[in-house]
């Protein structure tokens, strides 16, 4: 029997959400499969607790692609690795934190014949004030760079059609923890079709930050400020 094709991947990276991760991933598949042929792309590494047992037992349920490594890989080098394994013509990517919504899917679902990328914008954002503070501060510096029309250029919901991650995955990855910001202005650059789409931001369904400890902002601040100038020289060359 001939199986039904994808109509959309679901991209999402877990690292250490043994308490939510199940929850999640079932909220995320009972919207979208009601209406579309899914799959999920599992990127888990580097667990210290149950996560990986529980996708696993996830797996015989739900349809998945489990990319795994007992390594934590870091927040970009897994979501790049998840890209790389796209083969359906769209692909969704979303935390596996529960403060995306699947539910506002469905707009970004209606955009896609007329955008390349569809960009969650948090319009009321759920994090702790220092991290909106540090976020907005670098949102300025970025701006200064790059000047995007982007209101909201690290926003981890995003629907993006298979041709663009072809275009752009082997660029990415010049930011270990941010990998929004420079996908949105390599998105940007390239002069692909973009818009944004409100969303609702919920707080994390239990644990906290599994990147922004407050003791690491300043040392993820500064790298990713020396990556900008290494971003902007790769784009002006791509320009040339
Ligand atoms: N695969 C993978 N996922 C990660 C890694 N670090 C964080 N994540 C996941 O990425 C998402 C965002 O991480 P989180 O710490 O909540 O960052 P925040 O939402 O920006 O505060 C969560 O779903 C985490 O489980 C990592 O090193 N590898
Ligand atoms: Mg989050």
């Amino acid at each position: 029997m001939e199986s039904r094709k994808i109509d959309v991947e679901i991209l999402v990276p877990v690292y250490n959400e043994a308490a939510i991760i199940e929850r999640v991933i079932r909220e995320i598949y009972s919207n979208i499969s009601e209406q579309l042929n899914c799959r999920f792309i599992i990127c888990e590494d580097g667990s210290k607790d149950n996560s990986n047992l529980i996708i696993t037992k996830l797996s015989e349920e739900i349809p998945m692609i489990l990319i795994s490594s007992s390594e934590r890989k870091g927040y970009s080098q897994a979501v790049k690795d998840g890209m790389m394994a796209l083969t359906a013509p769209y692909l969704l990517c979303l935390d596996s934190d529960g403060q995306c919504d699947p539910k506002d899917f469905w707009k970004f679902w209606e955009l896609r014949d007329r955008y390349d990328v569809i960009l969650g914008w948090r319009v009321k954002r759920h994090d702790v004030f220092w991290r909106l503070f540090f976020s907005r501060m670098f949102y300025y510096i970025y701006q200064m760079f790059f000047k995007t029309p982007f209101h909201d250029p690290s926003c981890p919901f995003v629907l993006v059609k298979k041709n663009v991650i072809d275009d752009l995955v082997s660029r990415m990855g010049n930011m270990p923890q941010a990998y929004w910001w420079e996908f949105t202005v390599r998105v940007f650059s390239a002069n692909y079709k973009i818009m944004e789409v409100k969303i609702n931001h919920r707080y994390r369904l239990a644990g906290k930050t599994q990147i922004f400890g407050l003791n690491k902002v300043f040392g993820i601040g500064y790298r990713n400020f020396l990556a900008l100038f290494k971003i902007l020289r790769q784009i002006n060359k791509e320009h040339l």
